[in-house]
């Protein structure tokens, strides 16, 4: 049984009990596994790290690690995730195939709110990214390595939307006409981010940069925020994208491959702003929380741009379910992208 082999790399047990994929990541691969040790059941995460896209997979353990010993020794309100190490040390197995594994505590009675949630639990779950914010507010940024160069910056992400154009390495330039005038539309916007960016009003700080729906765990019984999890992409940032992925992500109608129209909930909105707020207010810039609402429209015009990229390239990046699922994704994306620019940008 490979998975079991994989797991005794960490753990010594008596008995496997099984594994089973949870969780609906893009990028790496997910799984739930069990075992007994002196009749006792222990169940753990064990995750495939995508090297494909993490090129350097020990930076991205290493910063997890340095950022998870920090928050232990802050007065962090949440459990943290440490990565295990393995028998003989390190914290990756390498299998035969050249695949990363790697086994993080698995927090059991949690759930992650996907879906029309309310807006207690979009407080609390901006509440909770806030808080993590917040105890890494004085962590050194320059102690932590880019995991993917250049991640939310969106200039360059452009320069590769303008490269795939060019190429057209699958033909799918040219039925795809609307949503690459429609992406035009954010170009705008993007230089603004930039410019905001250069001119010092959003500063560098150590930010998570994923902050989905899906990346806070809350407790089944009680929803109160348990952890944040999906720590491979925390390095150096801009606030505006934590707070505006939380829009992205809970404020919608649908979710982000939906086919039909998407539409806002304006007291999600509000309720992520008073949640991340309450965390955040006694410290950030004022010209960082007066532009929170920008970083919604920022951080949905980069992903119709990552998703819209990744189709005119052939589906290289994200994990499709189908043929035009990054399509779907980009014109979702769009749709929102305009909602919010409507309304708040
Ligand atoms: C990816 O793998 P997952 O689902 O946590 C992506 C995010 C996107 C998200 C879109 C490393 O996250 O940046 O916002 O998909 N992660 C990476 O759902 O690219
Ligand atoms: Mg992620």
């Amino acid at each position: 049984m490979p998975y079991e082999t994989i797991a005794r790399h960490f753990f010594n047990f008596d008995r496997w009990l099984g594994i089973e994929p949870i969780g609906n990541g893009h990028i790496n691969d997910t799984y739930r596994i069990g075992f007994e040790v002196e009749g006792r059941v222990q169940w753990w995460l064990l995750q495939r790290l995508n090297h494909h896209i993490f090129k350097q997979p020990d930076v991205v353990m290493e910063n997890i690690r340095k950022v998870s010993i920090f928050l232990e020794k802050q007065a962090y309100p949440m459990q943290t995730t440490a990565p295990v190490a393995k028998l003989s040390g390190g914290l990756l197995h390498t299998d035969a195939q050249g695949n990363y594994w790697r086994i993080f505590p698995y927090i059991p009675d949690s759930y992650t709110p996907e879906g029309l949630v309310g807006p207690e639990i979009a407080f609390t779950a901006a509440r909770a990214y806030g808080a993590f914010a917040r105890a890494l507010q004085h962590f050194p940024a320059n102690n932590l390595s880019e995991t993917i160069p250049g991640f939310h910056d969106t200039d360059r992400r452009w320069a590769a939307l303008e490269e795939v154009l060019k190429t057209d390495p699958v033909g799918r330039v040219r039925f795809t006409a609307q949503e690459i005038a429609a992406i035009h539309e954010a170009l705008p916007l993007f230089r603004q981010i930039s410019h905001l960016k250069q001119s010092g009003a959003l500063p560098v700080r150590v930010t998570h940069n994923d902050t989905k729906a899906g990346n806070v765990l809350l407790n089944m019984h009680t929803h109160q925020a348990l952890a944040v999890i999906d720590l491979d992409t925390v390095m150096p940032g801009a606030i505006l994208s934590d707070f505006g992925d939380m829009v992205r992500t809970f404020a919608p109608t649908a979710p982000e491959d939906n086919p039909e129209a998407v539409s806002l909930r304006p007291d999600i909105i509000a309720a992520l702003e008073e949640g991340f707020l309450s965390e955040t207010a006694d410290w950030l810039l004022e010209s960082e929380q007066k532009h929170l609402m920008l970083g919604a429209a920022w951080i949905t015009g980069e992903q119709a741009l990552r998703f819209l990229t990744d189709w005119l390239a052939g589906d290289v990046y994200y994990k499709i379910q189908y043929a035009e699922h990054n399509l779907v994704r980009t014109r979702n994306q769009l749709a929102l992208f305009r909602a919010i620019v409507a309304k708040y940008a």
